[in-house]
């Protein structure tokens, strides 16, 4: 990636091209450069602003030494060589996580920092006819230039670049990358100063680890960041009971969200919770045991089971995409297990060959393979215990 700095402070970014770009630079990744405006102002004082038309306070930038810095640094070739050019303004779009993913994608980037009340729109308007403009700004609070706001972006976008960052993981791990604030963390000492480290970080149980850290994630972000959580993510209290005739609509919704995934993961296989129709939905939650999950009145899961000789059959087990991984479908199958009749000596499902993550799962639940009795169709099954 390539990065250009247009200013009138060129010192500002500095430490752009020593600390960051140093590390990026070894590797070969980025190359930054900075560039000072007053180079392209040929009058005896470089005079690079003006008073504004139409009156008002302050000075606006003048059009000519920007058109020409951009002359210089746009390539007439290609369009693929062209930048996206970046002017940094508090009229801005806000700056946020998933614009610096966009931006990291590019291969080259302009940014123009603007100074006192701005710059001539015209070039502005100019540069949008020769390549992709962008209007960034860093937050709702007023800085005298743009320059920290291209350092910042600058450092947000450079360490999404493949291969800056040693370990990937991290970076999938951090706040905002999943749209939650970070949980908090905790190294050795155990004890210290009368603080202890939360008990279940020290518990080695991989599964309650990871449901603490995502019910604090969830709780830092409700309190601090309330702007920041869908309510679904909140599933603290989830209504789980019995369907009902009227849940006959959003549980065909629901089923249908839910299995494209499926259909994806199980290419050839042919689902008939894609292509039932809304009437034979309405059939079986008649004829079966079902229950439904409901979060703050919406539909987030459903399971549903029927007794086949000694076999308690349990189908249809979904959660809603956007709360799955947080139990609600380990809960499902724990309830609809619990209402197998007397009869039933064995629990047992079906599920895709390639749906790696429900088989999983079934497993972490005492459910073993019986093979594969369809083409990519497998069999699970669990014995019941009773006291
Ligand atoms: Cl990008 N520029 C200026 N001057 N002030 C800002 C900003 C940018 N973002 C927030 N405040």
């Amino acid at each position: 990636m390539r990065i250009d700095v247009v200013t009138i402070f060129p010192d500002y970014l500095a430490p752009l091209e020593l600390s960051l770009a140093g590390k990026a630079r070894e590797k070969g990744l980025i190359d930054i450069r900075v560039h000072d405006l007053r180079q392209w102002a040929h009058d005896k004082h470089r005079t690079v602003d003006d008073t504004p038309y139409g009156g008002g306070a302050g000075m606006v930038m003048k059009p000519e030494p920007w058109g020409e810095a951009f002359d210089a640094l746009i390539s007439t070739g290609a369009n693929d060589e062209r930048p996206t050019v970046v002017f940094t303004t508090p009229s801005g779009q806000p700056f946020s996580q998933a614009v610096a993913r966009e931006l990291a994608t590019r291969e080259r980037i302009v940014f123009a920092c603007g100074r006192y009340e701005g710059i001539d729109q015209r070039v502005l308007d100019e540069v949008a006819t020769r390549c992709e403009v962008r209007e960034i700004s860093l937050g709702d609070y007023v800085l005298n230039g743009g320059e920290v706001a291209a350092l910042a972006i600058t450092e947000a976008v450079v360490r999404l670049v493949p291969g800056f960052m040693g370990n990937a993981e991290s970076l999938v791990e951090e706040s905002h990358e999943d749209g939650l604030l970070e949980y908090p963390v905790y190294t050795k000492p155990a004890s210290w100063r009368g603080h202890e480290v939360p008990p279940v970080l020290l518990s080695g149980d991989h599964g309650a680890i990871a449901g603490w850290r995502r019910d604090q994630a969830v709780r830092r972000t409700a309190e601090r960041r309330p702007d920041l959580v869908h309510p679904s993510v909140l599933i603290d209290d989830v209504d789980i009971r019995p369907v009902q005739a009227g849940d006959a609509g959003e549980l065909f919704v629901l089923q249908r969200a839910c299995w494209v995934q499926e259909e994806h993961d199980n290419p050839g296989v042919r689902i008939p919770a894609l292509h039932e129709t809304l009437d034979e939905l309405r059939a079986w939650i008649a004829r079966d045991t079902v229950l439904v999950a409901r979060s703050a009145g919406r539909l987030v899961g459903a399971v549903r089971a029927s007794l086949d000789g000694e076999s308690w059959e349990v189908g249809r087990l979904m959660v809603a995409p956007d709360v799955a991984g947080r139990g609600l479908g380990r809960t499902l199958l724990e309830r609809i297990e619990a209402l197998a009749p007397a009869e039933a000596a064995t629990y047992a499902l079906f599920t895709g060959a390639g749906s790696a993550r429900n088989q999983k799962m079934y497993k972490k639940a005492g459910y073993r393979l019986r093979g594969e009795i369809a083409p990519g169709v497998v069999r699970m099954t669990k014995a019941i215990r009773r006291p």
